[in-house]
């Protein structure tokens, strides 16, 4: 595999300063060197540059131009990507920027997938949003639902079918969430679920769920969807969260059913974080899913 790196050092989408470090706090913990190992050839095309000046509230939906900014460059940087060959791998940075990631992919597929590691839903629009924050939007955004300004960076005929989507891992939803939910039909893999059925049967049913009517799946992966006492640094951790081996389990099923094409990893704070473990985590997750095994 050819893949393309792109870091995105964006604190704007959430209420938490220092996620912006992410990206570096992943280079830190070996991720080229990892993935090299693996015999993929990868290319790190740096920081997309995010002005994190902070300045007064005018949008509804927090920091909306610059977070639009940055998520129409990276949708064109990945977009490109594509046409090249390239396996494109976004570090973030706070979870908005998924926005353009998808953006980007869905130009090149009909009936793009999404799987969303998450602890929430991020299913928010302007009008349901608790916070304002469009960290809690990116999935809503890759439905065409919410602000505009966001949906617009996506081509309107390229929207993610909402029966293309599965969430795993989910312990935290809005109001406003769980209805869309319900009205959409969307697939949620909740910690019940998880829990009773175990994180194989989770992986399973979502692969022959997706893989017959996608032609291609986008993994995103929030960090937070991982349990804070092993993932710590992160900017809204909730309790009882997927193991890290349950993450690295769902991770090599994944490369074993070889349908991911292309992938976020996002919301690590090495501010909140102890010694760079969520960082180093996310890095083991990213070998487990570009094929790495003990034996
Ligand atoms: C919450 C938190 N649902 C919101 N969302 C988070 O602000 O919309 N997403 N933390 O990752
Ligand atoms: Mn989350
Ligand atoms: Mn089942
Ligand atoms: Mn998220």
């Amino acid at each position: 595999t050819k893949i393309a790196i792109h870091g995105v050092p964006m604190d704007l989408g959430q209420g938490r300063r220092g996620v912006n470090m992410g990206p570096s706090a992943i280079r830190y913990a070996g991720m080229f060197d990892r993935l090299n190992r693996l015999g993929c050839e990868v290319e790190d095309f740096g920081d997309i540059y995010v002005d994190t000046r902070q300045k007064a509230e005018e949008d509804r939906s927090k920091n909306l131009q610059e977070i639009t900014r940055v998520n129409q460059e990276l949708a064109e940087r990945i977009s490109t990507n594509i046409e090249k060959g390239y396996f494109p791998l976004t570090i973030g940075g706070d979870h908005s920027i998924s926005i353009g990631s998808i953006a980007g992919v869905s130009a090149h597929y009909e009936n793009l997938g999404l799987i969303w590691y998450d602890a929430h839903g991020d299913l928010n629009t302007d009008d349901t949003s608790p916070s304002g924050n469009i960290h809690g939007m990116p999935l809503a955004v890759a439905l065409g639902l919410g602000n505009q300004q966001l949906t617009n960076i996506q081509h309107a005929d390229r929207k993610v079918q909402p029966e293309n989507i599965v969430i795993i891992g989910a312990r935290s939803l809005d109001e406003g969430e769980k209805k869309l939910i319900h009205e959409l039909g969307i697939r949620v893999y909740t910690m019940h679920e998880i829990d009773h059925s175990g994180m194989s049967h989770v992986i399973k049913d979502a692969i022959a769920y997706l893989s017959s009517k996608t032609d291609g799946i986008h993994l995103s992966l929030d960090l937070d969807g991982l349990d804070p006492e092993e993932a710590p640094g992160v900017g809204t951790p909730v309790v009882g969260g997927m193991s890290y081996r349950e993450s690295h389990l769902a991770m090599e099923m994944l490369a074993e059913a070889d349908i991911i094409t292309s992938a976020d990893f996002v919301e690590v704070n090495p501010i909140l974080d102890e010694k760079n473990r969520t960082a180093q985590i996310a890095v083991e997750l990213m070998g487990s899913l570009f094929g790495e095994k003990l034996l």
